[in-house]
Formats: structure tokens, sequence, C-alpha cells
């Protein structure tokens, strides 16, 4: 009796103190995100694959690394025919992972710890395998419309459209003599959002996860949400590709369209009201957003300010369109450039003025507090970005990335430098790719391999039993424990020592300005109240070579400190050096800590 009315005791007290501490609705503003890829994080039973208690483990380390969050990929009951991103229950953590108590845990040691969980929610489609669909295909009363279903002859689908994974998007269901849409595989059909249940479903989950202590919501492949309710043919593409490739087609009928902004829109103002309601720190919402910027932006709210939209969208312009054989600095300008340029004005109070000079043009633009996530460097459908842009340039990147304004998103690996693994055809997973002729340059298991923890059995992501990718030979050299010592330089001391600097007011508050001094070097400055940060990096791409002489402009004074330097700089952490000319070799790259 004692014991018990000492936990209501203690109980009521979290309840009063929590009632009386002031929310926070901004913590995400310059929040830095961390992607675990959870069958590849850290497997604790030795099965094979990564897991939550795997993650509860590293906790603790993740605290040590600074970041604010983790934004767990797909953990939901899943055949795993797209590695969670086909899910079957959505209330059922797959058993591969653990449990919802597990899940629970989990939630309660980081918040413990002061980190946020987010958590991936795929709504544009469901296994083929999930409940509603099997009712649907048996045309269950109440389900029959729960997907996209339309008439045809079986051999000739309703119409042209294709799907993201190549072929026509419609599926013949032999069952219900109709076929189904699905934008991606065919074990992936897409639910239909013009029924209002679907709606329904889909917030009661939200809520369900919300009620859990879920802190936000990555939201997969929204742009495909919705489609053209007439069903029209997509108009032709310029490329003149494989009639099979999605890039055959335009796609304004099935990717973008008004509805699923509004269905954004929609879900904003129910994770709005539940954080009011319930009286906590706002609950985010991330949007994929694989469109131009214009639509991109959209995606924020609308410039009338009448609609808010996701916090922030995930901009892939870094990943997809930077190349290490074509592009160079002026490249890196520009896409900056245009994705500042085409931001809404809806958050206007955040505002301040950026200046990019692309060359020596100088051009002013106004630059959000949210344009986030804009150096997003990689993920889990891309090649690891040391090896998209050179592992030599790995420091480089990461300066780029940490210290532009917004927030920031790390790829578990990336914060020590892990690089793609190697899987040959037969080991491969990824369901996009089970053809030899297309697995090297699609496949998209290379940055899946296991993190690289220890040089022990299995890099120290299990204890030895066969891990569901192969785990890369690069380990016994490449790992986080043997740059865990703070005395000697490394990738990892660099990204904590980046993520300690994105802290600072200069790196949250100041303003932006970003030169290319040469097609191979670029310097990006923070300014705030006297104080600068600033990043000279040379890229050394191609054949650039040679060192170069490079200078910091607009600041009046001479002289400023090295911060932090990339690994094998001859520059080291304190020296002072010139900022009128300084020296740096190819894949060379300085922060500097310059006060006038
Ligand atoms: C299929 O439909 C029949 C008849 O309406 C019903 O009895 C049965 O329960 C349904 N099966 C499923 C899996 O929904
Ligand atoms: C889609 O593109 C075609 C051809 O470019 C155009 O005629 C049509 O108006 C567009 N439809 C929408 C909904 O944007
Ligand atoms: C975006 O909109 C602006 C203004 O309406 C227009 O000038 C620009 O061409 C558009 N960009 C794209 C990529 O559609
Ligand atoms: C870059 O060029 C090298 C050598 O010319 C080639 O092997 C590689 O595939 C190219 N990479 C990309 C991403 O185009
Ligand atoms: C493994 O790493 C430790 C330091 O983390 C080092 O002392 C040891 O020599 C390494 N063992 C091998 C086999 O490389
Ligand atoms: C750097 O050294 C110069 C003299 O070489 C000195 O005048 C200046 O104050 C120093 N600057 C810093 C930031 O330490
Ligand atoms: C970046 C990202 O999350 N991509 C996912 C988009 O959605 C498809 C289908 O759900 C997945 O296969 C991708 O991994
Ligand atoms: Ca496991
Ligand atoms: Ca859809």
């Amino acid at each position: 009796m004692i014991l018990r009315t000492l936990v209501l005791v203690a109980v009521l007290g979290i309840v009063v103190h929590s009632r009386s501490i002031q929310r926070d609705q901004n913590w995400w503003n310059h929040a830095t995100f961390y992607q675990i890829y959870p069958r590849s994080f850290k497997d604790s039973n030795n099965d094979g694959d990564g897991d939550l208690p795997g993650i509860i483990e590293k906790l603790p380390y993740l605290v040590e690394t600074g970041v604010n969050g983790i934004w767990l990929s797909p953990i939901m009951e899943s055949p795993q025919v797209d590695q969670g991103y086909d899910i079957s229950n959505y209330y059922v953590i797959d058993p591969r992972f653990g449990t919802l108590d597990d899940l629970k845990l989990l939630i309660i040691k980081a918040h413990e710890l002061g980190l946020k969980v987010i958590l991936d929610f795929v709504p544009n489609h469901t296994s083929d395998q999930h409940e509603w669909f099997k009712a649907s295909e048996n045309r269950t009363e109440g389900y029959e419309d729960y997907y996209v279903w339309r008439d045809g002859t079986s051999d000739k689908p309703p119409n042209n459209w294709l799907s993201l994974w190549t072929g026509s998007a419609w599926q013949w269901s032999e069952k219900r003599q109709q076929y189904y849409l699905h934008q991606f595989s065919k074990q992936q059909p897409d639910l239909n959002y013009r029924n209002p249940k679907v709606h329904k479903e889909m917030k009661d989950i939200l809520k369900f996860y919300m009620d859990l202590g879920i802190d936000g919501f990555r939201i997969d492949a929204i742009p495909y949400a919705y489609e053209d309710d007439q069903f029209r043919d997509e108009p032709r593409s310029a490329s003149p590709v494989d009639p099979n490739d999605y890039s055959y087609l335009e796609h304004n009928y099935t990717s973008n369209l008004p509805e699923t902004y509004a269905l954004v829109y929609e879900w904003r103002k129910f994770v709005d009201d539940y954080a009011a309601e319930n009286d906590l720190d706002s609950k985010v919402l991330m949007t994929e957003a694989n469109a131009d910027l214009n639509q991109t932006m959209l995606y924020y709210g609308t410039s009338d300010g009448k609609n808010l939209g996701a916090h922030f969208t995930f901009n892939f312009l870094m990943i997809q369109n930077l190349n290490l054989n074509t592009s160079n600095a002026y490249d890196i300008i520009q896409m900056i450039y245009s994705w500042i340029d085409a931001l809404p004005d809806i958050y206007s109070s955040n505002w301040v003025v950026c200046i990019l000079y692309v060359g020596m043009k100088q051009r002013q633009h106004k630059q959000s507090l949210i344009m986030s996530s804009l150096f997003q460097i990689g993920n889990h459908d891309n090649r690891r970005y040391p090896t998209r842009y050179g592992a030599e340039n790995k420091d480089g990147f990461l300066m780029l990335d940490l210290l532009l304004p917004g927030v920031a998103v790390t790829y578990n690996g990336e914060e020590f430098g892990q690089e793609d693994g190697e899987v040959k055809y037969e080991e491969g997973q990824d369901p996009t790719a089970r053809d030899p002729a297309v697995f090297e340059q699609k496949s998209r298991d290379f940055e899946r391999t296991p993190l690289q923890w220890d040089n022990t059995t299995n890099a120290g992501f299990n204890e030895g039993a066969k891990t569901w990718l192969p785990v890369s030979k690069k380990y016994q050299e490449l790992n986080l424990k043997s740059q865990l010592d703070e005395t000697k330089e490394s990738y990892f001391q660099n990204y904590k020592a980046l993520i300690r600097k994105r802290q600072e007011e200069t790196a949250r508050l100041g303003s932006t300005n970003i030169w290319a001094l040469s097609n191979d070097a670029l310097v990006l400055r923070r300014s705030y109240e006297g104080k600068h940060i600033a990043v000279a990096f040379k890229l050394g791409w191609k054949d650039n070579n040679e060192q170069e002489t490079v200078l910091i402009p607009g600041v009046s004074c001479q002289n400023g400190n090295v911060a932090i330097a990339s690994v094998g700089s001859q520059y080291k952490r304190g020296d002072n050096i010139s900022l009128q000319s300084l020296v740096l070799q190819p894949h060379e790259a300085v922060v500097i800590d310059i006060e006038c």
C-alpha cells in the first residue's frame, strides 16, 4: 500500500511537473536526426537481423553523437518484400524487430536520454497480405473500395500507367476479376484515398503511435497518394527509353496531385491538434517529395499561410544530381540556390537574408530556417555518399551537410564514414534489382549492409550468425570503435565536433553565404553578430590535383582559428590561419572560427 501510494505520488508529481513546463513547439527547428535502418543496425539476439533491443542498446551511443532524434525505417509487420515498406499490419511490430513492448521501452529510454523518436509511416500502399486487401479483393462489405480497383480485361490494363519499379502499374486479380493499382511492386497495392474510411484508418494509426509517445512521422512515398480520378493516360516523356521504364512517361496524373497536398495539410492539423489537446511538444511530419521544387514547396503549405503542411520535406537534389564525374563546385552552388529560390513565404518571421555567389555574380535570396535537410547526403535508397562523392571527400561534404542551416539527417554509418558494402548478386535482397543485368546499377543492397561497430566477428553487428546482407570486408579498418579515441583525428570525432558546432548561435541563427571560388573550391560562411563560421573545401574532383589558394570573402579580419580539419589535413584544431590566402590540398576541408 505504501509503495502504491509512493508510485502514485511519483506519477502525479510527473504530471504536475509536465503541466508546468513550457512546451517546445520548435524543438525540430535546428535538429539533427539520425536515420536507423533497423535490420542493419544492431542484432541483439544473433539471428542475423537487426532489432529494437539492438537499438535500445545503442541509445547511449546515439546520445554521445549529439543527435536530437532518431528516425526508424519501417518496423511494422511486413512480409518484407520491400524491406518493411509493405506493411501487413500497422498495429503490430514485425517479429524480426521485436514487439510493441520493445518499442514502448525504446521510446521511454530514448525520452529519458533526451532523444525524440520518429517513425516511418507508409500510407500510400499496404502489403497484399494486409487483411484490408484480402477483404477488398474478396469484396467483403465495407472494404470494397479500400484500394484502387478498375475494370479491364486480363490482357488489357485500364490505362498506360507505369510502376516506379517498371512495367504496368496494374495487376490483374483473378479473384475479383478486376485490376488493382500498384505504384510500387505488385505486392504493394495502393490505398484508395478517395474513400473517407481510408482517411479514418490512417488517422487511427497516427493516433495509436502518438499515444505510445512517438514524436512524429516521416511519411513515405507521399507524392503518390492520389491519382487522377478520371484515370487518364499519362503523356509520353522526352527521354527515349524502354517503354516499361517509369521515366518513359510524365507523371502528372499519378503524382503530386492537389488532393495529395490537401492530405498532408489534413494530417498536419491532426497531429497539431493532438499535441495541443494533450499539452505536448509538437509532433513533426517529414515528407518525402520526389518532385520539382515548386511542387516540393507545396508540401510545406500554401503561400497564403492558410494551410500548414510538413515541418520539412526531404530534398533529394544533392543525392541525385551530384556526380563525382560531371559536377563541380558551381553545380553545388546552383543546387542550393535553386532550392532557396523556391522556398515559400509561409514562415516569414523566420526569414533572414541569404546571399549566394555564383562565380562573381551576386544574387540576394531569402532564406528560411525551415529549409531543412537540404544536404541530406545519403539514405537507404542511394549509394553511400563516400562512394558517390569520393571517399577522400568525406569530411568536406559532412561539413557542408551539417553547417548549412535547417534540419540535418544522418543516415546510420555516415557519422564514421561507412562506405558501400560488397554484395554479390546471389546475396542481394532488394526486389527492385533481382536481375543480374541491372543489379550493380540498381540494387539498394550496397548501402544497407550491417553497421560496422568494431573489428570483432561480423563487425560487432551480432555474434556470428549469418547476417541478412553480408558485412562489408572493409570493417577491419573502417569501424566505429577505431574512431572513438578523442585524442586521435577521425571522421567520427569530426562528426561529433560538427554536431556541437551546429548548436552554436552562429550556425543556428546566422545568415548563409556560399561561394564557388573556382570550379573545384567552395566556401560556406555563416555569420551572426560579429562571429562567423566558415567552411573552405577543395573538392579535388576529376583532374583537379593541384593545391589551391582560397580566401574567405566578406570578413574584415585577417586571421581565424581552425575549429575542425579534415582527416589528414595539414591544419590542426586551434591553428591560426590566414583568411586571405589559405592553401588547401585536393580533398582538404576546414571549418574556421572567425571573430570580427
Ligand atoms: C469473403 O467474402 C465472403 C462472402 O461475403 C465472406 O463470408 C468471407 O468472410 C470473406 N472473406 C474474407 C477474407 O474477407
Ligand atoms: C499533364 O500533362 C499533359 C501534357 O504535358 C497536359 O496536356 C495536361 O494538361 C497535364 N495535366 C495535368 C493535370 O497537369
Ligand atoms: C516554378 O514556378 C515559377 C513561378 O511560377 C516558374 O517561373 C518556374 O519555372 C517554376 N519552376 C519549375 C521547376 O516548374
Ligand atoms: C565515373 O567515371 C569512372 C571512370 O571513368 C566510371 O568507372 C564510373 O562509373 C563513373 N561514375 C559515375 C557515377 O558516373
Ligand atoms: C581491433 O581493434 C583494436 C582497437 O579497437 C585493436 O587494438 C586491435 O589490434 C584490432 N584487432 C585487429 C585484429 O585488427
Ligand atoms: C593570428 O596571428 C596573428 C599574427 O601572426 C595575430 O595578429 C592574430 O591576433 C592571431 N589571430 C588569432 C585569431 O589568434
Ligand atoms: C527514401 C525512401 O524512403 N524511399 C522509399 C520510398 O518508398 C518505396 C516504396 O514504399 C520504398 O521502396 C523506398 O525505400
Ligand atoms: Ca535480431
Ligand atoms: Ca496512391
